[in-house]
């Protein structure tokens, strides 16, 4: 196979037709890069023989070290199939759970993606989120089944066993795609409903959805995986095999002479072949018949691996198959290299994939309408909302032209980092032969030179080598010392150079092209994520064009192509143009891209919808130089970091430590090694990871410790706990039995009464499902009170929230909470976490369910000032007061807030002056005489001319605002009185954390089951399932494990089960720990069970000290106690 040139790759990149932008899926280890070996070697870019070995697209080292994946990348294939040519741009991706957000990126430039499924462990956790992903993005998949080579060497099954073993994979895939698919034709059907009750006549054009009429009659058999349908391939790609049935159905329709078309039906399923009658009956395993598909393909597979591994009648095989076996294959001692010689010969993967590719997976042009839309809405906006302007793209999203009218559409959906060093341009050219000529001349000059003053000096014991490498790595010294001798002064100068490029990251962007063609050089705009071309076409002067003035538009900005790439694994060809269709690299969007973003020529286009990531960013580290002078360089370091990763969050604290927040373990190892060896190069130390809590509060509990009923029996240390109590609580702030706190703001204006109330765990679940509808209501609820005129609101969103409150109706029942879900005031914290703040006060409406039409304008008293009291509870929500961490899971009740009169008029300021009442001001008056007795000799005194004859009115109401300006605006103590009063509410309630827990998954077989368990319950691990999986001796345990105890876990369970089992850690949910951090005994029974110190391990409290103590908090610990020992040493001495 011979390389193909970039010209001829750059002729079928005009072909759009013979395009297929591709990813291949998987659960982690289940032979992506192995597979896509095979594809790559197919165009000779790498040799056959080093398929598999090599993993060419995992360039990174420590990729290779590892043997993980852990960044997409990118290569264009050449395929021909029959009179066709086919361009392929082939994008890898890693398996493992920590890079999901790789995938994302992956999966929005392609059209369609091969599922790869091991055929030992079948579908995996991480198969079913990949099928998402893909089903998410609209793009179509096709199926390989792989390692079918352990079936036959590993599990020894046989082909009958690995026949059902294959049925039952391939029956759980499908599963999964029917569930996808019928929660989406539900969906839909609804949609459609309430559309046509609304709109009666609908365009023919736009009927998008060809299963409107739900699920009896749609027709999902595309959908699902069959090898009758072409769309699954068996494979090995280690062995380099791999087949469809289409295959054997084409090589037995004329060996036994009946029809291919029914071949392809009947090849795979319950049919068996009756060799008398030459006919295909159905029904095999009743009438105790082979199937098919083992008799025809499985057995000759296995009849083959047996004849390789006992070395018996391989040549007849290999004659009567047909193939030429190389002479070193054939006497080559490993079964191994023959099997591969023969079987990619006989049945070359690579062919098989890649026709399934063309065949089954949609060219670029057939880019659904329902896709474009879907990338074109930007959260709660319809297409039809969107400009006139905008909704004419969506034709040319549909052309995918490469004419030069049409408007050019690019997405990037990652930047990645690439050694300046490795760009085309920087690369060193290859020698010209004058150029060689002259070297080999000075090396030999050189080379005589050194021997005659070797042979002056010492009497070499080596004998002048003879050998050619020798004498060529002579050559290389001499050379170098003659460079060195001659030209010292060019040589500095360029090796200054080459420290420079050294030093460089080069940013290229992952892209692809959506329509028109992309040229180096050519201005284009770049559209940030908050873009908006309904606002703002009507800036921009038509005809627009780059080069206007863009600062008035926000979000947009402007940038010139500076290189265009083609992207072939490591190595990166420059391009002059890319036309529609294709995936590239660009460079020099550096400064203008962080992430992701959409590039357009035109100005009415949207910027795409946010890629959906898949991983929760939890692990946290703080970093920070070892050599404190190194910190601009770390900072740097990691802003180039942010960019390179999808995923990575990098923040300064409030403390002012640098964090770094990463998907899991493995996901921080990567970044940290990125961090030290490429974009900072300084040495850093981290911090151990620091694990985020949450803060929340329960019902007082029933029992006690030592489950005796409370209340029952004495209370031994209770006068001493209250006591200690009511120390915590200051002066002012009164707390009732209930728990419900009142306290008034420094100037005594205004007085709050809070009380805090654990919420159920189903709302608090809802809210967190829910936070970007939150959020969403939010923004819709802030433009409503502007008075914008805001874009229409989707119904789909509508119904969301409506759908939303009614789930909330229905978990917040009960007399404590009647009327909850209308009085909610807000959620917190950042306006859209999972705790809810609730008004129940009369005179006062306002309310979050606004967006939903039922807008309640009112003026009231209060309303100048209720901003103040929501910041007030977002900052009680965001660090509660155990140890700082957010809050989860609880309700704030306002109930009662009183303003003084006087304090209603400090918020209608100066500009009413004129019209001031009497004010009455009763309650407060002491401290109000004495201060206003000292503002008001000091008024007088700084003011001596004014006149003494004012109105006794005026003069008190200037007293009073004086006053007030002692203690800051009053919004302010607004903010913080109530903030205060949600942490005493708090308080007074029975205080938890939260734990963040991972689900884990573990494959591991029968004899390391122990092991497994033992290093599960040591690290506080529940196990909540455990299955042996269908046909082998392998057990799936999913288990709980809490974030805190998980670091090395994975690393733990591989040594003890000598990586027999490796699981995968995913955050799933928050839970709360159910030890009190607080606790000390209180009655009888638990001073005799715990004794009085109770200095028994208190898990909470472990964990709450620790985060106190690294955020530089007072840990109320006992260093000594008793101090018996000092006191019998000193008595010694
Ligand atoms: N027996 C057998 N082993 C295979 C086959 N294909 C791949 N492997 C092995 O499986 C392991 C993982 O292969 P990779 O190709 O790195 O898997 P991957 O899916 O790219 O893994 P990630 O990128 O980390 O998700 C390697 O040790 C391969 O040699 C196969 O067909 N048969
Ligand atoms: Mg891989």
């Amino acid at each position: 196979m011979v390389l193909t040139s970039v010209g001829k790759m750059v002729g079928l990149q005009k072909k759009t037709s013979g395009i297929r932008n591709i990813c291949i899926l998987a659960h982690v280890d289940h032979g992506k890069t192995t597979l896509a070996d095979c594809l790559i070697s197919s165009n000779g870019i790498i040799s056959s023989r080093l398929a598999g070995k090599l993993r060419y697209l995992d360039s990174r080292e420590d990729e290779q070290i590892r043997g993980i994946t852990m960044k997409s990348s990118a290569i264009s294939l050449h395929f021909v199939k029959g009179d066709q040519e086919y361009l392929i741009n082939l994008i890898d991706s890693p398996g493992h759970v920590d890079f999901s957000s790789e995938v994302s990126t992956a999966v929005r430039l392609c059209d369609g993606c091969i599922i790869v499924v091991d055929a030992v462990e079948g579908v995996c956790p991480q198969t079913q989120a990949v099928l998402r992903q893909a089903w998410l993005e609209n793009i179509r998949p096709v199926l390989v089944i792989n390692k079918i080579d352990r079936l036959i060497v590993e599990l020894k099954l046989s082909p009958q066993e690995a026949y059902l073993h294959l049925k039952n994979i391939l029956e759980q895939i499908n599963a999964l795609t029917g569930a996808l698919f019928t929660s989406k034709v539900l969906e839909e059907r609804a949609e459609k409903e309430a559309e046509s009750e609304s709109v009666s006549d609908t365009a023919p054009g736009d009927q998008i959805y060809d299963w409107s009429a739900g699920l009896e009659d749609t027709d999902d058999s595309h959908l699902y995986f069959s090898p009758e349908h072409g769309n699954v391939v068996f494979a090995s790609a280690i062995d380099g095999w791999g087949f469809g049935i289409e295959h054997f159905a084409k090589l037995y329709s004329q060996k036994i002479g009946i029809k291919h078309a029914v071949l392809l039906k009947t090849l795979w399923g319950d049919y068996f072949l009756n060799t008398k009658a030459k006919k295909i009956m159905k029904g095999d395993q009743s009438k105790g018949k082979k199937p098919l598909f083992v008799q025809l393909v499985l057995d000759n597979i296995w009849s083959l691996y047996e004849a390789v591994t006992k070395r018996e009648k391989i040549e007849k095989i290999v004659t009567s198959l047909g193939l030429k076996i190389g002479a070193r294959e054939s006497r080559h001692a490993d079964p191994k290299v023959q099997l591969n010689a023969i079987c990619s010969q006989w049945l070359p993967i690579s062919d098989a994939v890649l026709s399934m590719v063309c065949n089954k997976l949609p060219s670029p042009l057939d880019i659904t309408a329902e896709r474009v839309e879907k990338l074109m809405c930007v959260g709660a906006r319809t297409f039809d909302s969107l400009p006139p302007e905008t909704q004419e793209l969506k034709s040319a999203f549909m052309r995918c032209s490469s004419e030069g009218t049409a408007p050019v559409i690019v997405f990037v959906s990652k930047m990645f980092a690439v050694d300046a060093k490795a760009l085309p341009h920087n690369k060193p050219r290859p020698l010209t032969q004058e150029e060689i000529a002259h070297r080999r001349e000075l090396a030999k000059r050189k080379h005589a030179e050194k021997l005659a003053t070797n042979q002056g000096k010492e009497l070499s014991e080596k004998p002048p080598s003879a050998n050619s490498s020798e004498v060529t790595r002579n050559t290389g010294d001499a050379e170098g010392e003659d460079q060195q001798l001659t030209g010292q002064a060019e040589v500095m100068t360029s090796k200054a150079v080459k420290q420079e490029a050294d030093n460089k990251e080069s940013f290229i962007a992952f892209a692809r092209v959506f329509s028109g063609v992309v040229q180096r050089g050519q201005k284009i705009f770049v559209l940030g994520p908050k873009y908006d071309p309904a606002e703002s076409l009507h800036k921009l002067s038509s005809p627009c064009s780059a080069t206007n003035d863009l600062s008035l538009v926000p979000h947009m900005t402007c940038c010139t192509l500076e290189n265009l790439y083609l992207l072939m694994g490591r190595e990166l060809e420059e391009l002059e143009e890319v036309p529609a269709g294709n995936v590239l690299g660009i460079g020099g969007l550096q400064d203008f891209v962080l992430k992701s973003a959409t590039l357009s020529t035109s100005p009415a286009c949207p910027p795409f919808t946010p890629l959906n990531f898949e991983a929760t960013p939890i692990v946290r580290v703080a970093v920070e130089p070892k050599h404190p002078s190194d910190m601009p360089q770390l900072v740097r370091g990691m802003k180039l970091l942010n960019q390179a990763d999808p995923c990575v969050q990098v923040l300064i604290q409030e403390t002012g430590e640098h964090v770094l927040v990463t998907a899991g373990e493995v996901h921080l190892q990567r970044c940290l090694d990125d961090l030290k060896e490429r974009f900072a190069k300084v040495e850093i130390s981290v911090s151990a990871p620091i694990i985020p809590f949450r803060e929340t509060i329960t019902r007082p509990p029933k029992v006690d410790m030592v489950n005796e009923e409370i209340g029952k029996q004495q209370k031994v240390a209770v006068i001493h706990q209250t006591k200690e109590e009511q120390n915590k609580i200051p002066e002012g702030i009164q707390v009732d039995s209930d728990g419900l706190v009142t306290i008034s703001t420094p100037n005594k204006q205004a007085t709050l009464s809070v009380r805090a109330m654990p919420l159920p765990e189903e709302v608090t679940r809802l809210l967190e499902e829910n936070s970007d509808l939150i959020r969403t209501m939010e923004q819709l609820n802030t433009s409503l009170n502007e008075d914008k005129k805001s874009h229409e609101i989707n119904r789909k969103t509508v119904e969301r929230i409506q759908e939303f409150k009614h789930k909330l109706e229905q978990n917040l029942q009960g007399r404590k909470w009647r009327n909850a879900v209308d009085q909610i005031w807000s959620f917190g914290p950042r306006k859209c976490g999972p705790n809810i703040l609730l008004y129940n006060f009369e005179g006062y409406k306002r309310s979050v369910w606004q967006c939903l039409g039922n807008a309640v304008k009112e003026v009231s008293r209060y309303r100048d000032f209720d901003n103040s009291i929501v910041s007030g509870f977002q900052l009680a929500t965001l660090s509660g007061p155990m140890c700082e961490e957010p809050l989860m899971g609880v309700c704030f009740i306002v109930e009662k807030w009183e303003i003084n009169k006087v304090g209603e008029m400090l918020s209608t300021g100066s500009q009413h002056s004129g019209e001031c009442d009497a004010v009455e001001h009763k309650q407060n008056e002491d401290t109000t005489i004495t201060s206003t007795v000292e503002a008001c000799s000091v008024n007088e005194h700084q003011d001596s001319s004014q006149s003494v004859s004012k109105s006794s009115e005026k003069m008190s109401k200037h007293k009073e605002v004086l006053v007030a300006d002692c203690y800051g605006p009053f919004s302010g103590q607004l903010i913080a009185t109530m903030k205060e009063a949600c942490r005493y509410a708090l308080q007074a309630k029975p205080q938890r954390l939260m734990a963040a827990m991972y689900t884990c998954e573990i494959m591991a077989t029968a004899e390391v089951l122990g092991r497994v368990y033992a290093v599960l319950s040591k690290r506080e691990g529940r196990v909540l399932q455990e299955e042996m999986k269908e046909g082998t001796d392998v057990f799936i345990i999913k288990a709980v494990l809490p974030v805190a105890e998980s670091f090395g876990f994975a690393d733990e369970i591989r040594k003890r089960t000598s990586g027999l089992a490796s699981p995968q850690l995913v955050f799933s949910h928050w839970e709360i720990i159910s030890s009190d951090p607080f606790w000390v005994p209180t009655t009888e029974e638990e001073y005799l069970h715990f004794g009085e110190k109770a200095d028994s391990e208190n898990q909470a409290r472990k964990y709450m000290n620790a985060v106190r103590k690294r955020k530089g908090l007072y840990v109320e610990e006992k260093i000594v106690e008793h101090a018996e020992k000092q006191r019998t040493l000193s008595r010694n001495k």
